[in-house]
């Protein structure tokens, strides 16, 4: 095999993701940088115009307070945040978005995108915290600003940050990352005086229910692969709360949100029978205090009460759009014109950002005025925007944060100079895409101060380049030594390829870590048997296999996958209780422990020994 052609790429701040947070870390570094005539840099997996969660579109900004209005303030959202959290959320980090994120939101309108408004020219809102939009375009008005902002010679589209780079001299401080690029055969080498990881949560580290032809058919983006947790995970980062984890009622197969039908239309989930499922399973709610006696019900326990109704055999589940759209077309007097309005929202929460949902309808005959339609919970998910909290153990800010929880710069994780935002910051949910763009612009600006304040440089070690290089492009010469093996189609005894490999983690991962067919259930007994066997894929994981660049990127995905699954097992083993059910129970711990576990998990990887370490952190409340 030759060798790849090698790009140094040198800069003061590097982004490596360009999705919402990325966008919002450019937008606003670039602003600081210019001053002071520094380098950001910003590097992109896919082209950032269509990439990350947001590549579809949204129909809906989940996160925007409206201060000016007087309808929310920030205290009122930390207090729902840590609400859905059942108790536990970093309260400045939350704070922190709550107050900063509505000047995002404006600037997204003063862009052009275009948001529904009520006749006194406030945001429609669909729920408290969330306001629609007509966002197919969402992500590439927000992608333009990016590029404007940065200028075309300092985005690098098409490239995989595959590791970062520590300083030669200390290894508790960032000097770059390392990417290759997709399309050509060619390594990136990015020497930076701090980095900022934007680089999304995690999908498919769990079998979904649409298998074999339909794998990537599942509710966030299949894209997300959880570079935001590998990439700190192996440089050393502290990293919280990554046993929590997003299970989601979705609109079966097609996985279309519900949050429009739940909050604006009022739709009720009801099951086979026509029981409404919060009603019939409400004194279920006792056995989880305080938190289940709170409104609104947090997300898990919804879920464990539709999971119970399973159990007890009242399945399929049923959202009554039907009931929904009469009630609601009775309320016009069935005046043709606003009938038709209310039909065309509907359709359009779906064409914005799950087109595949509206297609599924039209496919199997659905008119939602008239059928109801079947709503499952999804898989695990592993993001830190949504409704739940993955991500590293980040400085909050200097005004707010905790004596414990602040070290000089906001969002700076426990690795000097490495930066998080968006689904890469734990213990922080209800972000959202408004809130993860807030956060990205919070990183830029400190990432910036942090720069300023450095005069060092940081040095790479080009030893460790060197075997990053060799072990990034392995699985193409693995590929190229072993292709005369073949047995039969792609069964090759001495390598796998990346679709095999991800099917048994996906595998390991339903059964032993609490995934969909085993109800969300393990112990510890059950997690460690899955952490034994984890460990034989990733030995086997060595021999990866790739036939072109494409395969190439799909096993440094994996590896994403890989490292955010051990995390993930790891610490729901630590946390002995059961905080959230209906995300996962422990059976040998099945109780909420406030005695105990009112407080954050936080892992440290130690790459070089392949050692986990895991504490508790003393949970501080801001907000009464
Ligand atoms: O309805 C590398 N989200 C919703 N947010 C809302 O505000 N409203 C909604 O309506 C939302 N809903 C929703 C949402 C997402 C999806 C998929 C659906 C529905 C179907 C959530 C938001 O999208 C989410 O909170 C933010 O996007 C999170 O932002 P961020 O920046 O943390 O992640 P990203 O946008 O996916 O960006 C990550 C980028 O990194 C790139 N990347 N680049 C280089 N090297 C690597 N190794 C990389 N790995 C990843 C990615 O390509 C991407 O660009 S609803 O369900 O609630
Ligand atoms: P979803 O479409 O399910 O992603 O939800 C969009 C928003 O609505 C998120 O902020 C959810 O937390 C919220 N949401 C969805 N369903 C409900 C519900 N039944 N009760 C309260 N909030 C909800």
């Amino acid at each position: 095999m030759n060798e790849p052609a090698v790009e140094v790429v040198e800069c003061d701040v590097l982004i490596c993701g360009g999705g919402m947070a990325g966008c919002g870390a450019a937008y606003e570094a670039a602003y600081w940088a210019r001053a002071a005539k520094l380098r950001v840099v910003m590097v992109e997996k896919a082209a950032v115009e269509r990439s990350g969660a947001v590549a579809m579109g949204l129909s809906a900004i989940n996160c925007y307070m409206g201060m000016k209005w007087g309808e929310n303030q920030p205290e009122d959202f930390v207090r729902y945040v840590r609400q859905d959290l059942m108790g536990l959320c970093r309260e400045d980090l939350v704070y922190d978005i709550a107050r900063n994120v509505d000047a995002t939101v404006h600037m997204f309108e003063e862009w052009g995108l275009p948001f529904f408004k009520t006749p006194e020219g406030r945001y429609k809102r669909e729920g408290r915290w969330q306001v629609m939009i007509h966002g197919e375009s969402y992500k590439p008005i927000v992608a333009e600003a990016a590029k404007k902002a940065l200028g075309e010679g300092n985005i690098y589209e098409r490239i995989f940050i595959a590791n970062l780079l520590l300083d030669k001299d200390d290894s508790g401080r960032i000097a770059g990352a390392v990417g290759f690029s997709v399309r050509d055969f060619k390594l990136y080498i990015f020497k930076a005086r701090a980095v900022i990881v934007a680089a999304g949560g995690a999908t498919q580290v769990f079998r979904p229910h649409a298998v074999g032809e339909g794998l990537g058919r599942i509710w966030y983006a299949p894209w997300n692969t959880g570079s935001a947790y590998k990439l700190p995970i192996l440089a050393g980062a502290e990293m919280t709360q990554m046993e929590h984890r997003l299970v989601v009622t979705r609109f079966k197969d097609g996985y279309g949100p519900v949050g429009m039908w739940f909050l604006l239309f009022k739709a009720t989930l009801k099951n086979a029978y026509g029981e409404a499922v919060e009603e019939k399973w409400a004194e279920l709610l006792k056995e989880w205090l305080p938190y289940g006696a709170g409104k609104p019900i947090p997300t898990p326990l919804r879920n464990h009460q539709m999971l119970r109704d399973f159990v007890a055999g009242a399945g399929p589940h049923y959202l009554r759009t039907d009931e929904a759209l009469t009630r609601m077309f009775a309320e016009t007097q069935n005046d043709p014109r606003k009938v038709r309005e209310i039909e065309a929202d509907a359709w359009e929460d779906f064409l914005d950002m799950t087109m595949s949902q509206a297609l599924l309808w039209a496919s199997h005959n659905i008119d939602p005025a008239k059928t109801p339609s079947e709503v499952v919970l999804t898989e695990p998910y592993l993001v830190g925007s949504h409704g739940a909290a993955t991500g590293a153990w980040v400085s909050g800010p200097e005004d707010l944060a905790p004596k414990d929880y602040f070290w000089g710069y906001n969002r700076m994780t426990t690795v000097k100079g490495l930066f998080a935002a968006g689904d890469g910051v734990g213990a922080s949910a209800h972000k959202f895409s408004s809130g993860s763009y807030a956060e990205g612009r919070l990183a830029g600006k400190a990432a910036l101060a942090y720069v300023m304040d450095t005069a060092q440089a940081a040095q790479i070690d080009q030893q460790r380049v060197e075997s990053i290089k060799q072990a990034l492009f392995a699985p193409l010469k693995a590929y190229e030594q072993a292709q005369a093996r073949v047995t039969r189609g792609e069964i090759n005894p001495a390598v796998l390829n990346p679709r095999q490999a991800l099917v048994r983690l996906q595998k390991i991962m339903d059964e032993y870590c609490a995934g969909y067919e085993v109800g969300y259930m393990t112990n510890g007994p059950t997690l460690r048997r899955g952490l034994e066997l984890l460990e034989l894929l990733r030995e086997d994981m060595a021999h990866l296999a790739a036939r072109d660049l494409h395969e190439l990127l799909r096993a440094w995905e994996l590896w994403d996958r890989y490292y955010c699954a051990e995390a993930h097992a790891r610490h729901i083993l630590f946390r002995e209780e059961t905080r959230w059910p209906g995300y996962y129970y422990r059976g040998d711990f099945p109780k909420l422990d406030e005695a105990n576990w009112h407080c954050f998990t936080v892992s440290r990887y130690d790459a070089d020994k392949n050692q986990w370490q895991l504490n508790k952190r003393p949970y501080v409340s801001i907000v009464s």
